[in-house]
């Protein structure tokens, strides 16, 4: 009997020990997303909160900022007081991360910024997961012109949250391309906050003032762009393919590309959301004291609607979106 029971005892210490050495081996992650403003977020935040899990040994500590950098920041320090082994953060805004991101690896902890950029230093964080939003834009811009073929251009641009990187590479993207085409007037540039609200709200200000003069509409991203098709319906303005304006739009989230697929959209700029994965090997990469780069950016395509064929953009087809993978 007495031998049983320490066998037993034995037994319940060891699975004790090996539950105890698997929370020593959990990685904490803190994670400051930058809101809920769109559905590529709600891609970007699903596809953390998929990857981040216990089953691939992680713990992730999430906190949406609400599109609000205070917020952000707050987080991060609250990240840094409960010690995570990690932090990410999708910056709001570009500028004013010098001074938390000099705590951070002042406490040693890596910080990887992902998604959008920050202005600092790049010695003040570990690595950057990003996408190219300047190549995105060019590649809006090139599009564009190959499908004017020098007729001229009057174009609404509805930009993205003021100050986010994501904003700022698109507007510089498409600039360089436009800044070689005398025949394309920019009639007004206002920021819709990359939500379908401010999207809406924007088109019908441009409406308003702007109705009849201008063919191109450039949205900085999908939920906009479901917006100023609201507003342009609402004011019997066609557009899309066979439309009276062009419609762009980047994200090429789901519904984005169904947009696309039936020609409301004429051109969407992929921006991939799906970050996760490359950022856990980045991590595991760290933890392990293997080599890593310092920046890597997820690869992004354009696609044009249904009977437009491009050298900047892939045709969409019905297969395609099927496929797409969010
Ligand atoms: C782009 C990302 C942008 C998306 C928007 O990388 O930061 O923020 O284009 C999202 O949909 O709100």
């Amino acid at each position: 009997m007495k031998k049983m029971l320490a066998v037993l005892v034995a037994l319940i210490m060891a699975l004790g020990l090996c539950s105890f050495a698997v929370a020593e081996d959990v990685i904490t992650v803190g994670f400051a997303q930058v809101g809920h403003e769109s559905d590529w977020r709600a891609a970007n935040t699903n596809d953390y909160q998929s990857t981040f899990t216990a089953e691939n040994g992680f713990e992730l500590s999430f906190v949406d900022a609400d599109n609000d950098h205070a917020v952000q920041l707050e987080a991060v320090r609250t990240f840094i007081q409960q010690e995570m082994d990690y932090i990410v953060v999708c910056p709001v805004q570009e500028a004013g991360w010098e001074t938390v991101l000099g705590e951070a690896q002042e406490a040693g902890i890596p910080v990887i910024i992902a998604d959008r950029s920050v202005s600092a230093d790049p010695s003040l964080y570990t690595s950057q997961v990003c996408t190219n939003m300047v190549l995105e834009g060019e590649a809006a811009g090139n599009w564009l012109a190959e499908n004017l073929a020098g007729t001229e251009a009057n174009i609404l641009v509805i930009e993205g949250s003021v100050g986010a990187s994501a904003t700022l590479g698109r507007t510089e993207g498409f600039n360089n391309i436009a800044k070689d085409h005398a025949e394309w007037k920019v009639l007004d540039v206002q920021s819709g906050d990359f939500t379908q609200a401010g999207g809406q709200e924007v088109m019908e200000s441009f409406i308003k003032t702007y109705n009849g003069q201008f063919n191109v509409v450039v949205c900085q991203n999908d939920n906009e762009a479901y917006g100023a098709m609201d507003a342009m319906d609402a004011a019997g303005i066609t557009y899309g393919v066979g439309g009276d304006v062009i419609l762009i739009s980047y994200d090429a989230t789901h519904d984005g590309l169904k947009y696309t697929l039936d020609g409301k959209i004429n051109c969407n700029v992929e921006c991939n959301p799906m970050q996760a994965t490359t950022v856990m090997e980045l991590i595991k990469k760290i933890q392990a004291g293997e080599a890593y780069d310092a920046m890597t950016v997820v690869p992004d395509q354009a696609f044009c609607a249904p009977g437009i064929t491009s050298a900047y953009a892939t045709t969409l087809t019905e297969e395609i979106w099927a496929a797409r993978p969010y």
